[in-house]
């Protein structure tokens, strides 16, 4: 095996960490089902720093394993077969801001919430958010293309991002884009780096774009009994207004989030599904016609009951509802189908989901919840106390061959944001072709002949 301090004695002014704590930590992101193996945790402060890492990781040959908030679902993250782990949490700088472009450029380990305060106290907004927002890094986001909450109104993480630096896995520092807005020069490799999972290089500065900040935002809460009823009430309150979020999420979901807190069940009576509903009120008439909706929406016996948000914290409380949903669930080794089809097919695919879940897991607890107005579910298994955790992934396995079947029939995604990674990964061409994966292959060939980059993610 390499000595590492070999590698170390010519880097004397990067810090770095060889002790089994931290190699353990940073070794893993919030994926289940993989054990650590780190060889050595390196934290950079510039990409000039970075650059010679990945130089000396080509001479001799190491893998790297970059490494931003950890909080990835898919094991983008995780280093297990004792490759170095290139820690971008030194690099958590906002380098400058620029006022009439409205944009910032900051190092890749800034996380999402401080750009996100950051930019409120410019009177402006990020709005790319999730709930893992407090540890998420902004490079982590670009490099899995986050998309979260308010996808529907803002999109993802792409539409944000106006340039990017990258060490490329040959070493070289690629910088694309100008963070110009027009730019038609050919292929736009920042696009190809977003999302490409730290399989490329790694991304050590970004700039984002910012935008005016919303105004006078209410949050709706309404109990459904169907999730056909959901599309519905999307289909309705698009017509009128701008929604800035949509999600959806059952009853059994919302369980976890009460009994792990000590929050009290949003309405007396039960109902299947809730759908929370996220908009501004814009010149105070907004407000108007929800009520005309929700009024109707009562008479024609679509939704039970209502909640509605009057300031920031009522609207809190409801988020708190649907945002705790992952973490609540988190001691159950929940395993994660993160999916996606066409919004207008989510009925229509979740009737027959539900079908061939209930079959295949008839002893599991199975869990939905998500952006459904994107199209995006995630479907979490619970973990049986009986099962062992090995025993469990086998099975999850096996039925997430036939969920991935159906959703290709469907020409939808086996993964809508959380990424492929290494737990996707066998299963890439559900929703990518042969020829996808082997330009994808090519592409990465190009940016890193020497396969040393996030080895084992994305790509089968
Ligand atoms: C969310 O939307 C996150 O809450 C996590 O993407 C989803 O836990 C999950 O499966
Ligand atoms: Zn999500």
């Amino acid at each position: 095996m390499f000595d590492i301090n070999i590698l170390i004695k010519q880097i004397p002014e990067i810090a770095y960490s060889l002790e089994e704590a931290a190699l353990n930590i940073y070794a893993k992101d919030r994926t289940e089902f993989y054990s650590p193996h780190a060889q050595i945790i390196l934290f950079p402060k510039s990409t000039a720093e970075v650059q010679q890492i990945v130089q000396l990781a080509n001479k001799y040959q190491l893998s790297i394993v970059p490494s931003g908030g950890r909080t990835g679902l898919s094991g983008g993250a995780v280093a297990k077969n004792g490759e170095m782990v290139v820690s971008l949490e030194k690099m958590n700088k906002i380098l400058s801001f620029n006022d009439i472009d409205q944009t910032l450029k900051v190092q890749a380990g800034v996380i999402t919430e401080e750009l996100q305060n950051f930019a409120k106290d410019k009177s402006l907004f990020y709005p790319v958010d999730f709930a893992a927002r407090g540890s998420s890094q902004i490079g982590g986001n670009i490099a899995t293309n986050a998309g979260g909450i308010k996808v529907i109104r803002y999109g993802l993480t792409r539409n944000w991002v106006k340039g990017i630096t990258l060490v490329t896995g040959t070493g070289e520092i690629l910088d694309t884009n100008n963070d110009l807005t027009k730019n038609a020069t050919g292929y736009d490799l920042r696009h190809l780096i977003i999302g490409s999972e730290g399989t490329l290089g790694i991304i050590t500065e970004a700039t984002i774009q910012l935008t005016k900040a919303p105004e006078h935002i209410h949050v709706l809460l309404l109990a459904i009994n169907e999730i056909k009823d959901a599309l519905y009430i999307l289909s309705i309150f698009q017509s009128q207004i701008t929604l800035s979020a949509f999600e959806f999420f059952s009853h059994k979901a919302l369980q976890y989030v009460i009994q792990e807190s000590d929050m009290a069940l949003p309405f007396k009576e039960k109902s299947d599904y809730y759908v929370l509903l996220e908009f501004e009120n814009v010149y105070n008439q907004t407000l108007d016609s929800i009520e005309s909706i929700i009024s109707n929406l009562y008479e024609n016996k679509v939704i039970l009951n209502d909640l509605i948000g009057t300031d920031q914290k009522e609207n809190q409380h409801i988020w708190t509802y649907r945002e705790n949903i992952s973490e609540s669930i988190a001691r159950y080794t929940p395993y994660k189908n993160d999916i996606s089809v066409l919004t207008s097919n989510i009925p229509d695919f979740i009737d027959e989901a539900k079908q061939l879940l209930a079959y295949q897991y008839p002893d599991f607890e199975v869990l939905w919840y998500g952006h459904i107005a994107d199209g995006n579910i995630h479907i979490n298994i619970l973990k049986p106390d009986n099962y062992t955790v090995t025993a469990f992934k086998t099975k999850c396995e096996q039925v997430s061959e036939l969920l991935f079947t159906l959703i290709k029939k469907y020409r939808g995604s086996i993964s809508a944001e959380h990424g492929v990674g290494l737990l996707k990964r066998k299963y890439l061409s559900y929703s990518k072709s042969e020829l996808e994966i082997s330009l994808m292959k090519g592409i990465k060939k190009v940016f890193d002949p020497n396969g040393i980059m996030n080895p084992e993610k994305l790509l089968p």
